[in-house]
């Protein structure tokens, strides 16, 4: 990688990390209805991720998808701005926090229903094999949805059809309130793709280089036409599982423990051990997502609601 890229994921994870920030602080002043899942601590796993990936190659992801979202490339302005259901929104205001959306930039959504984005990554990944088109779907997804009948129907026939797709299992470690140990009967998620014959590997999601190696290698293979292939991601929330969550399902030390391992933290000291760049570079990179994050909250504030009329709009998608 040239230094220039090593600096982008240094950014994509700060700017991801200081527009949630901002974002809880929004909803507590009451700026931001509905639900609000945030991402903080699993930055680095959507980060090398979506590096690794091609512009042809379709992202869909759950409802932790703010991070996501500005990895694919959709600025924090309309990100922010969907989130207090503005017009000038990814998704017009009318998405809001779950329903971050833009097939301009290959990314398919922002899924409220646990696992049912995974038949539809399926189905994308069946419409560029009909098309032989060279692209791959790459889909996110929880610990809590490989327990969910759709993930097993999804698996099962993207072995049948040999689909490219890469399902990617971000193991945070609970679901809600429940660790994966009371919920899933396999504790390492990664057999699950066994029982379908799917090839798969399990990487440290708190270390964005070893996720974007992971990927490519992930990403080479399914792109080479050898069907599917699993990738178990283990990484952690730092926050609760949506705004207003009590917490009383884990212990503060255990969150602390996590907490030392932060992502950012983690690859800021690598970009220093490997003088990739200076203490003084990265401070002005922070700097600067600070700023980004600042005028996205004002174009946020400052931008119209829908009309009523939109109500109507976008319903259908436009016959081609
Ligand atoms: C079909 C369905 N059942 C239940 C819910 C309620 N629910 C929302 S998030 C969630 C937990 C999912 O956990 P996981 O897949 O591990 O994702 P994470 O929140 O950890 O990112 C549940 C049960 C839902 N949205 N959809
Ligand atoms: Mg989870």
């Amino acid at each position: 990688m040239e230094k220039e890229e090593y600096l982008d994921l240094y950014y994509q994870m700060v700017l991801i990390r200081r527009v949630e920030e901002a974002a809880a602080q929004l909803y507590q002043q009451g700026k931001i209805g509905g639900f609000l899942h945030l991402y903080i601590g699993q930055e680095a796993v959507s980060t090398g991720l979506i590096s690794a990936r091609q512009p042809q190659d379709r992202v869909i992801t759950a409802y932790r998808d703010h991070g996501v979202a500005i990895n694919c490339g959709i600025p924090a302005q309309k990100v922010m701005a969907e989130l207090l259901g503005k017009a000038t929104g990814v998704s017009k205001g009318k998405g809001g926090s779950m329903h971050m959306a833009d097939v301009n930039k290959n990314f398919w959504g922002g899924h409220a229903i646990v696992g049912a984005h995974l038949p539809l990554a399926a189905g994308l990944a069946l419409g560029d094999q009909y098309l032989g088109n060279d692209a791959i779907t790459i889909c996110m997804f929880g610990d809590g949805a490989t327990n969910i009948g759709y993930f097993h129907e999804a698996l099962n026939l993207s072995k049948v059809w040999n689909l490219p797709v890469l399902w990617v299992c971000e193991n945070n470690q609970y679901g809600m309130g429940t660790a994966v140990e009371r919920a899933s009967a396999v504790s390492e998620i990664r057999q699950k793709a066994e029982g379908y014959c799917i090839p798969n590997d399990c990487v440290d999601g708190m270390d964005v280089l070893k996720v974007r190696q992971a990927a490519e290698e992930a990403i080479r293979f399914v792109r080479q036409n050898n069907g599917p292939f699993f990738l178990e991601i283990e990484t952690y929330r730092f926050r609760g599982h949506s705004m207003g969550d009590p917490e009383r399902y884990r212990k503060p030390e255990e969150v602390k423990k996590w907490e030392e391992n932060d992502p950012i933290g983690i690859y800021r000291n690598q970009i220093i051990n490997l003088q990739i760049a200076s203490e003084e570079e990265l401070d002005l990179l922070e700097k600067k997502a600070e700023k980004e994050t600042a005028e996205a909250v004002q174009f946020a504030e400052n931008s119209p609601e829908p009309p009523p009329e939109a109500l109507f709009e976008h319903i259908y998608a436009d016959a081609q």
